[in-house]
């Protein structure tokens, strides 16, 4: 039949050609395929959405269809720092300000009466002053985010540091992500242009340098002592990367630390700073966690901003990118996508390139923008809606601290298991020494150990955690990292059942 067609007209060959094609397409599939597609995205891993969530999301829908066939009746989502996921309450200000702005009609002189029987006069009040500001939410904003909300972060990290901001250096982003994304981009060239980052780290900063195609450099933190950052470990890992020809360009800091759960003393903070300013070496400041300090007498924070300004002169020239969130905190709004980042003595020619970058995406947001101005500027003492704020803000924050402490608790009470408390953030990341039948198990199912034994614990409790592997650790040693977020009147069955779940797996394989 073929044949007889290539023998005939023209017209015939058209037909022949446009049979091929059809025929191609169903023998062998879509253009676009796994193997057609951008290898650097197929490479990417980013396991706080990786294989253990999918299954979690998988038995969740079948809960939904069949619980009889499982041995709980929900999945716990531990796996991502998400806390209105798990319930937490969003603070009522910012949501009466969001829902103003959100229906401007609530704002008219006729609907005063009504609204205000709703909401407190301040809530309006900052509504209003938005509202004036942005025009409408439906429209574009400048690139860098709106100029009244980034005076606002400008005067927020000038409270915080006691040093002056720039609202010019500030850019709004949605979340801290879209930040960390700009700048890894900026920063790197090619596969040998290196960023050091932190061992263990959240998996944002390996997936864009994967996306980027260029090296990570990793420094450990020391889990003996409380995830501290040894600034010889950073010396051992840039001297080992240049000896490799990689070209150091930039120094990832996660402060407080995710997984990790540390935050760093002032003087450490120094230490790092002397360290970038000799080797010259761009910082980025990852602070998304600064408001969830559990520790604040032994271990308050300090941003790294303030720290560098007090260094004085000498370090004037030292690069810093700092980074903010709305997800994070007692806020928690991570739907929202806010966030920002502050440039620090960054050259004004890159600064332009900074901005040109960021308007190829028109701008962020703007109910992101408009969290980031309730969480910079909040209700303050003599506000109608203080009261409520600050009840709402302390009642998260002494609730995570104690979920975080019996967290660790629970952990620490598990045969094999060390864990470290948290001083920051919102995840413990324990170590978890396994039996040598467990590890052979997982190797006969093709899995890493603590991916196995984070499956294992999904599949018998529904609770997701995410196995060590996915954030890095030392060669060796197994963790998993959870969230502390779990309802607080839920907390005790949650311990109580991976108590269970941990009993009965060292048991089944242990030698
Ligand atoms: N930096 C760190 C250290 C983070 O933990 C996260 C989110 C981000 C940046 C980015 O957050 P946003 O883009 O929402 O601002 N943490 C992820 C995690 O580990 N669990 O939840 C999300």
């Amino acid at each position: 039949m073929i044949r007889s067609l290539i023998r005939t007209t023209k017209t015939s060959c058209v037909q022949l050609n446009q049979r091929n094609i059809r025929y191609s397409s169903t023998k062998h599939g879509k253009v676009l395929n796994v193997n057609t597609m951008h290898p650097l995205i197929k490479n990417v891993e980013y396991a706080v959405r990786g294989a253990l969530p999918i299954r979690a999301e998988a038995l969740s829908a079948q809960l939904k269809k069949d619980p009889s066939k499982l041995n709980f009746d929900k999945v716990v989502f531990c796996n991502i720092g998400n806390p209105q996921q798990l319930n937490q309450k969003p603070i009522t200000f910012f949501r009466q300000v969001a829902s103003l702005c959100e229906n401007p009609e609530l704002l008219k002189a006729e609907n005063r009466g009504l609204v205000s029987k709703l909401y407190p006069a301040d809530a309006i009040a900052r509504a209003e002053l938005l509202m004036k500001n942005i025009g409408s939410i439906g429209a574009y904003t400048h690139s860098k985010g709106i100029t009244h909300i980034r005076e606002n972060v400008a005067k927020f990290i000038e409270r915080r540091d006691g040093y002056p901001a720039e609202p010019e250096n500030i850019y709004l982003t949605q979340g801290a992500s879209e930040g960390v994304q700009k700048v890894i981009q900026l920063l790197t060239h090619n596969t040998k242009s290196g960023i050091m980052i932190p061992i263990p780290q959240y998996p944002l900063y390996s997936a864009t340098l994967s996306l980027v195609d260029a090296a990570p450099v990793p420094y450990y933190l020391n889990e003996k002592e409380d995830w501290g950052l040894d600034p010889a470990e950073l010396k051992r890992s840039v001297t080992e990367a240049r000896k490799n020809g990689v070209n150091v360009c930039a120094l990832v800091i996660i402060n407080p630390g995710n997984p990790t759960g540390q935050c760093l003393s002032e003087e450490n903070i120094r230490e790092i700073i002397r360290f970038c300013h000799e080797e010259r070496i761009v910082l980025l400041a990852d602070e998304v966690y600064q408001t969830n300090i559990y520790q604040p007498e032994r271990r308050p924070f300090h941003s790294l901003k303030k720290v560098l300004m007090s260094m004085g002169p000498e370090y004037s020239e030292q690069e810093l990118f700092s980074f903010h969130s709305t997800s994070k905190g007692m806020v928690g709004e991570c739907g929202r996508r806010g966030g920002y980042f502050e440039c620090v003595n960054i050259d004004p020619e890159i600064m332009d390139q900074v901005y040109k970058i960021s308007s190829i995406s028109l701008c962020p947001n703007v109910h992101g923008q408009i969290m980031v101005d309730l969480m910079t500027n909040p209700p303050v003492e003599g506000d109608e809606s203080y009261p409520q704020y600050r009840a709402e803000m302390d009642a998260i924050f002494q609730s995570l601290s104690r979920r975080a402490i019996k967290l660790a608790k629970c952990f620490n009470n598990l045969e094999g298991v060390t864990c470290n408390e948290a001083e920051g953030a919102m995840y413990l990341f324990p170590q978890i020494t396994l039996p040598p039948k467990a590890i052979e198990a997982a190797k006969e199912k093709k899995m890493t150990a603590d991916s196995f034994y984070a499956l294992s614990m999904l599949d018998s409790t529904g609770v997701c955690v995410i196995p060590g592997s996915g954030f890095g650790q030392e060669p060796g040693t197994y963790h998993f990292r959870s969230t502390f977020l779990p309802e607080e009147h839920l907390f005790d069955g949650f311990c109580a059942g991976l108590q269970d779940f941990h009993k009965s797996f060292m048991d089944k394989y242990r030698d």
